[in-house]
């Protein structure tokens, strides 16, 4: 029998770095962005969105409107009646008083009032783009201005009320870990240390803007959405669900190539009703793009907390407590779990990779007449990781300690591992000291004081932060994969997670070139089709390796199993005489073997198969973790400023990542690379900004919104340090926000750094020029 025709086994497989292979059709321009994808006949919409942060609307006019050429409809939300259901909450949380929370679903429209700049008022179907556009602009929208209120501190003290029916603009309160501990634990500490930190609200500012297409069907009677969204299936089963109140399988969406989702495209919006929606009124596909200058006003944004921390330590400077208490700008509309999960799920890392013996925090959620947040890169890791890091560093410049000892004494050694923390969670496995030590080498700490010392002779300041990053990812929801094999012996592999730029099709041939051993250009991959994939729970907190990855072993583990019934047959030898490595099955202890690609084919020729085996050679998996990953690492940040300017400059960035397994360490650094990217953008000079009086939006291009350049980087270092877990088949943990998670506290802590010799003590992000020289004058002044 012949050998399978891969020439050198093993050179796609996990833990080689090879490029992706999706890159030669994406650097080509043969991708299938939103842009990419048109339908005949298709009529192009745009939406009327709210110019006023609060206000009545006292009239809509689209009469002039309509009669503009090629005006084929416009839609209020009294035009929409009933027809639109809205997204709802499962979680169960109280307000501080004891009563429910206050959880406002987003109308599809907005009727009697408007909550934000950009709420959705009417959308306007046109046959061209720029006659929907001129249309829009003649919709005469009459409103009478309320107060409003969009800082968060603001809406949690007093501010005005973004709903009538909660005059304190508290939606709900969190708590987690021991309060009573905690409290007993701060009365015997010999040393508190107390900070108030602000984090800036961002936006995602993904290459591709938001967009979405909706077809109907008359014949069949189904829909047909094409959106960049992260979870196809979880967005069919909410516009089924929740939406339209239809049978899930009346409803299809397919996802083609992403440009960037970072969490923001993760679920169901108001435009992607109206597409289905109105494709259904008009019998024509309707398409809705995203303009640049829209995509602030029409998305979920992310962060936006004031967090007040203490950290309670004994004599020689052990931590004994950490108490938190934040306030998170949860915007004016709180519509599905997703608006709440930054502000729950990942605070339990608030407590780093250290030895905290108590620990209590409290998260109130305030509402403020801003756009929902939501999940974005770290989703509540990096807010968590800046807290606890930069208090660490704060605590050290208050006792005179080095922060790097500091950490050395507090830090969960590896010999305590399983390790249960005060926030409740079971960190399985992780080197977290040896992962600082080996940064603190890589990026010569030790040579620090002369850097610094040659910078001061510049005029320059000169700052450096070591940082613990420990993260949650892949959590104990399944994910699934399937392996099809062709009659001629290729296979297709259909995946339930949701690629946006990963590299998921290089990372999945990966692990199938592991398992089966084929040769990935035999491979097809898909992902992205309802109507294809059987199920999925799409793509978000760093878990389509963990748990893709593992279904997708599982599904290559059953096909191990058929073949190995087909090849015992092929071969005339017992199965258990068979062993199956590099893509071949083999008779033990002699030459006589046959490769996958055959017995596939035999699989369809019922002939050739053994008595009552079922012919064909198509498997899933479905893979659920016990529980969650603990990818960590340690970030070293170096910083140097033009105290003359303020201007902050990034001149060395390491990292020692644990991910568990690498799958590909080419993909795994430019997903650590782009993390930092993200971490550092927010840290230095991403914010939306709004007008505290008039609640104006003031960023929405990016004339205002300041972004990373490929200049505001330096070379980065990154070296894994992999603590496979036994938590899945591949060992991996998650990787697609660690980079994030680090950078936030990194960038900010090197910042404070450099400028501690002035007697900065405090700044809050983004250290932009303006800001950082202000920190510098202020103190001079003092
Ligand atoms: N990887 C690896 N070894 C591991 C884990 C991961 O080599 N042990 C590599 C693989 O190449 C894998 C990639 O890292 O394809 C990301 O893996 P994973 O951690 O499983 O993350 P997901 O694929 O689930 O992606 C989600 C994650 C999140 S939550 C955000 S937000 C984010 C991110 O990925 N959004 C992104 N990275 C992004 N990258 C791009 N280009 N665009 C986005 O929108």
């Amino acid at each position: 029998m012949s050998r399978p025709p891969i020439k050198q086994m093993g050179q796609f497989g996990i833990g080689q770095g090879i490029k992706r292979f999706e890159d030669v059709r994406l650097v080509r321009g043969e991708g299938r962005f939103h842009d990419d994808v048109n339908l005949p006949g298709q009529a192009h919409a745009v939406i009327v969105r709210s110019i006023h942060a609060h206000a009545r609307l006292t009239r809509i006019d689209t009469k002039a409107a309509s009669k503009l050429p090629g005006v084929l409809a416009i839609f209020t939300g009294a035009d929409l009646g009933d027809a639109l259901g809205t997204m709802t909450m499962t979680l169960k949380r109280k307000r501080p008083d004891g009563s429910p929370m206050f959880a406002p679903p987003h109308q599809t429209l907005a009727r009697e009032r408007v909550r934000y700049v950009g709420d959705p008022i009417a959308m306007v179907v046109a046959e061209t783009l720029a006659q929907a556009e001129d249309a829009a602009a003649r919709v005469e929208v009459d409103y009478a201005p309320l107060p409003a209120v969009t800082s968060t501190a603001a809406a949690a003290s007093g501010g005005p009320a973004v709903w009538d029916a909660c005059p304190d603009n508290v939606s709900n309160l969190h708590e987690a870990g021991d309060k009573a501990a905690t409290d007993a634990a701060f009365a015997r500490a010999a040393w508190v240390v107390r900070r108030r930190y602000v984090i800036t609200r961002v936006h995602a500012q993904y290459l591709e803007p938001r967009g979405a297409l909706g077809a109907w069907d008359p014949g069949e009677g189904r829909y047909t959405l094409y959106a960049d969204v992260q979870y196809p299936h979880r967005v069919r089963n909410a516009l089924a669900t929740n939406i339209f109140k239809v049978p899930e399988h009346t409803i299809r969406v397919i996802v083609g190539d992403v440009g960037g989702a970072f969490g923001t495209k993760g679920w169901q919006y108001p435009e992607h009703r109206l597409v289905l929606w109105a494709a259904r009124k008009l019998g024509r596909p309707v398409k809705w793009s995203c303009e640049r200058r829209e995509a602030i006003p029409a998305d979920e944004h992310a962060r936006d907390n004031v967090t007040d921390a203490e950290l309670a330590l004994d004599a020689d400077g052990h931590f004994l407590a950490l108490r938190v208490k934040t306030l998170a700008n949860v915007g004016a509309y709180v519509s599905s779990d997703r608006n709440l999960l930054a502000t729950f799920s990942n605070i339990v890392t608030l407590v780093g990779v250290y030895a905290f013996p108590a620990a209590h925090v409290q998260v109130l959620s305030v509402l403020s007449n801003t756009n929902s947040t939501a999940p974005y890169r770290g989703a509540g890791r990096p807010e968590a990781t800046y807290v606890v890091e930069r208090l660490i560093d704060d605590a050290a410049r208050e006792l005179a300690t080095d922060p790097v000892e500091l950490r050395r004494r507090n830090v969960i050694p590896s010999s305590a591992m399983p390790y249960k923390t005060a926030l409740g969670m079971t960190y399985d496995c992780g080197e977290f000291r040896a992962n600082m030590e080996a940064a603190l080498k890589l990026a010569d700490v030790a040579g620090f004081p002369l850097r610094r010392d040659a910078a001061h002779r510049r005029g320059k300041l000169r700052g450096l932060a070591v940082v613990n990053a420990i993260e949650r990812a892949a959590g104990a929801q399944p994910e699934f994969a399937e392996i099809r094999f062709a009659p001629s012996g290729t296979a297709t592999v259909l995946m339930g997670s949701k690629n946006q730029g990963q590299g998921h099709e290089t990372t999945f041939k990966q692990i199938l070139h592991e398992r089966l051993g084929l040769d990935p250009h035999e491979v097809r991959y898909i992902d992205g089709d309802t109507d294809r994939v059987a199920f999925g729970m799409g793509t978000m907190g760093s878990r389509s390796t963990v748990i893709g990855g593992s279904a997708l072993w599982m599904a290559a583990d059953k096909i191990v199993a058929k073949g190995r019934k087909i090849a015992a047959k092929l071969l005339e030898a017992a199965e258990d005489d068979l062993k199956f490595a590099d893509g071949t099955f083999t008779v033990a202890g002699t030459d006589r073997a046959v490769g996958l690609k055959e017995v596939a084919r035999a699989a369809f020729q019922p002939a050739q198969l053994p008595k009552g085996l079922e012919p064909g050679l198509y498997e899933t998996g479905t893979f659920v973790p016990a529980t969650d990953t603990w990818p960590n690492g340690c970030h070293v940040c170096e910083a140097e400023i033009d105290p003359d300017t303020g201007a902050v400059t990034l001149v060395g960035y390491t990292i020692v990542d644990d991910v568990g397994t690498v799958i590909n360490p080419v993909t795994l650094k430019g997903q650590i690379h782009g993390g930092v990217a993200q971490g550092v953008g927010q840290a230095l000079m991403e914010q939306v900004v709004y007008d505290d009086e008039s609640g104006q939006l003031l960023t929405a291009s990016f004339m205002d919104y300041a972004m990373p350049r490929a200049d505001t980087l330096p070379d980065m270092h990154i070296e894994s340090a992999p603590v496979p877990t036994r938590l899945n088949p591949l060992g991996a943990k998650g990787a697609g926000e660690a980079g994030t998670v680090g950078a936030l506290p990194a960038t900010m802590n090197a910042v404070l750094d450099a400028l501690a010799p002035l007697g900065v003590r405090d700044l809050d992000m983004p250290a932009s020029p303006e800001r950082v020289w202000r920190a510098i004058e202020d103190t001079r002044r003092r």
